[in-house]
């Protein structure tokens, strides 16, 4: 995956745009903004104001720290501090988030036959943000890896490739396997494969499950698959998007050097970022579609490591709700406002919006909003979009 460079040029007053939509720190806000910054969002901006010192300590060391918990290796900047690099971002963030090609939320098509995953595990530098890099354990193509797509009551066979440097594993949530067995490390160079019939339908975490597994997930070694329930069980969806929600501990600001895994904010559930599939605010800038009338489904997996995320559409309700993605029509609620989606676990949502407009997404978990867990659905393919 090839990501801009980070680059030093001021000549973009944009960069307050981005604080704004992330952090809620800058006071100029937009008309952009106004549609995502409604009025139950300035007590979330101020709330965060307080308690995320982020523009004092962008790029500062801190030395208040709590030596020994922080396992990134990295012994100067931030070693064990809960210093936030929350917002950091480049002069040039504005079109850095311009030109970022944002994470395919498009759910794939389901192979026929066997579903023959090869999963290919990796060490490479990420971007999380507009301009934060982040030296991330993960896939082929970053973090999360490749949506997996699969029919209910079809064979899943995984291949996993580490070409990491240290040892490995997947562990599939949508198996019922004996996982000493089928998760089991895979040392560097080495692969590994096992089947599964995917039985039970939803939408399903992946990740490495190797010690430490905070770390291994928090460094982005998580992905979703969608089992889709057999025809006619739900009613029939014009869009099927996905999405992967996770944050991110980071040890520095990522804006000069990859940020590192930050152990101690991890544990104290502090995350710098929060995303959708992976970068904070991706589809502000580019958003998802749908036109009026047609159903939405959204297929939302919880990475975490550690924190739920709260789902809600703005300017409408969820037409039809599977909780826990227990995809059983019995069971689904309706015309609720939001839904948590647990860390670990899914939920899968139905919207049909008929009035024209940009719906944003979001977790109402507002603090996640302002780190970038935050989106829009343009309904009708209306102007005003984020591209300017
Ligand atoms: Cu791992």
């Amino acid at each position: 995956m090839s990501y801009p460079s980070q680059s030093s040029n001021s000549s973009s007053g944009a960069f307050f745009m981005v604080a704004t939509i992330l952090l809620g720190l800058a006071v100029g806000i937009g008309a952009i903004f106004s549609v995502l910054m409604w009025a139950d969002a300035h007590q979330a901006r101020d709330d965060a104001k307080k308690a995320t010192p982020a523009a004092a300590s962008v790029g500062g060391h801190s030395t208040a720290g709590m030596p020994g918990m922080d396992m990134s290796g990295d012994s100067v900047a931030g070693t064990g501090s809960l210093t936030s690099y929350a917002g950091a971002a480049p002069d040039n963030a504005d079109a850095l988030a311009t030109a970022h090609k944002p994470y395919p939320a498009d759910l794939p098509p389901a192979p026929a036959g066997v579903a023959d995953v090869h999963l290919v595990l990796t060490d490479l530098t990420v971007q999380i943000a507009p301009g934060v890099k982040y030296a991330a354990w993960a896939w082929a193509k970053g973090a999360p890896g490749p949506v997996i797509h699969a029919r209910q009551g079809q064979l899943v066979k995984i291949t996993l490739t580490n070409n990491g440097a240290i040892p490995h594993s997947v562990d599939f949530h949508a198996a019922r396997i004996a996982p000493d067995k089928a998760f089991g490390d895979v040392f560097p160079g080495k692969s590994v494969s096992y089947t599964f019939r995917a039985n039970d339908a939803g939408v399903f975490m992946y990740h490495c499950g190797t010690k430490p597994v905070l770390m291994h997930i928090a460094n982005g070694m998580y992905g979703a698959i969608v089992v889709e329930p057999k025809p006619g069980v739900l009613p029939k969806a014009d869009k099927n998007y996905v999405r992967v929600a996770s944050e991110w501990y980071l040890d520095s600001d990522g804006l000069t050097k990859p940020a590192q895994f930050s152990q101690a904010k991890a544990h104290a559930r502090m995350p710098d970022w929060m995303t959708f599939n992976g970068y904070a605010g991706q589809y502000v800038k580019h958003p998802l579609t749908a036109k009026p009338g047609e159903l939405v489904r959204f297929w939302v997996m919880d990475a975490g490591p550690s924190i739920d995320t709260d789902f809600h559409v703005v300017g409408t309700l969820l037409d039809n709700a599977y909780p826990f993605a227990d995809m059983n029509p019995a069971h689904a609620l309706h015309n609720v406002q939001t839904m948590t989606v647990p860390a670990g676990g899914g939920a899968v949502f139905d919207v049909r919006i008929h009035e024209p407009g940009l719906y944003p997404f979001v977790s109402h978990s507002f603090a996640a909003v302002d780190q970038g867990q935050v989106g829009l659905l343009n309904v009708g393919n209306v102007n005003g979009t984020m591209s300017h």
